[in-house]
């Protein structure tokens, strides 16, 4: 479907594809790319037949961060609590996998956005650049959440100090991605994950609320959480069908209930 800051379709399979669509700013987010970003994930997460989220920019960008040039009258402290918080904890939430195709350039809360993914695919030609400092903010949208988490301390404190590119290759060597593809193989690389996360079990939302709350809880409640859910998961049509799948030596046909 087509707005105008942002496109989203489901195809067949169930792969349901959202493009930030303003490559004239390298599809920096002003307030309607908000709006239809936010709308877009609501409702891949409501429809059913939706099993995967795949996120990526039109154009050579993936993500500018803010749009600079129409930052409007809000206060920045309301733009941020209202629109990327929101944002960053939908994505995390979101009980389906969301992979970020990183096609080009991202950068400030461009880089939260994949980095709020649960799986990122960048393009040999992409690149990650923390661009806060350069205009004089501070890293936000859950910046300084996943960097030193993902890289440590010193290397995200560098990152955020001198805001410089950070190629593909040197993202994937730190762990801010998960592959580099070739700039000529990368739609195809995209969609070989989407159609292997679409045929995945309705288990795969539950292990992303777990790996989420192992992030930040201790060890008893993370045990606890995964008996809870192990529970919910054994019950579903999709372990019963992995199950009788591997007594019959087939592979299972998931169907995410
Ligand atoms: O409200 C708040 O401030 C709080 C929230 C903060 C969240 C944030 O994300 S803060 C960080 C904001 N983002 C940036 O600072 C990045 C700004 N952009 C750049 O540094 C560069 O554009 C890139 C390094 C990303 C790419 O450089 P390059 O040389 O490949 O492209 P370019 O020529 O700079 O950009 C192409 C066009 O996109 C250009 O417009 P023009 O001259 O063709 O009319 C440029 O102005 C526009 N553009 C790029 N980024 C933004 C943008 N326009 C508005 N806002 C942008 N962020």
């Amino acid at each position: 479907m087509s707005e105008t800051a942002v496109r989203w379709a489901l195809d067949g399979a169930g792969v349901f594809r959202i493009t930030l669509n303003r490559p004239e700013r390298l599809n920096a987010f002003n307030q309607a790319q908000h709006e239809e970003l936010l709308a877009a994930l609501n409702r891949a997460e409501r429809d059913p037949a939706a099993r995967c989220v795949v996120i990526t920019g039109e154009g050579r960008a993936f993500c500018a961060g803010q749009d600079l040039e129409s930052l409007g009258d809000m206060p920045v402290g309301d733009l941020v609590r209202r629109y990327y918080n929101r944002l960053i904890t939908r994505i995390r939430s979101l009980e389906k996998p969301v992979l970020a195709a990183v096609n080009g350039v991202a950068a400030g809360a461009g880089v939260s956005l994949a980095l709020a993914c649960d799986l990122i695919v960048m393009a040999e030609s992409a690149a990650f650049i923390q661009a806060f400092v350069r205009i004089g903010l501070v890293p936000d949208s859950g910046a300084s959440y996943f960097l030193p988490r993902l890289v440590g301390y010193h290397k995200a404190m560098e990152l955020a100090l001198f805001g410089d590119r950070v190629s593909a290759a040197e993202a994937l060597a730190l762990g801010l991605c998960n592959r580099v593809v070739p700039d000529d193989q990368f739609e195809a690389a995209v969609t070989e994950w989407a159609e292997r996360l679409v045929r995945g079990p309705r288990s795969m939302g539950w292990i992303k609320r777990q790996l989420n709350r192992g992030l930040e809880r201790s060890l008893e409640e993370v045990l606890a959480l995964e008996a809870h859910l192990q529970e919910a998961a054994a019950r579903s049509e999709d372990a019963r069908e992995g199950i009788q799948a591997f007594v019959e030596r087939r592979e299972p046909r998931f169907t995410g209930r």
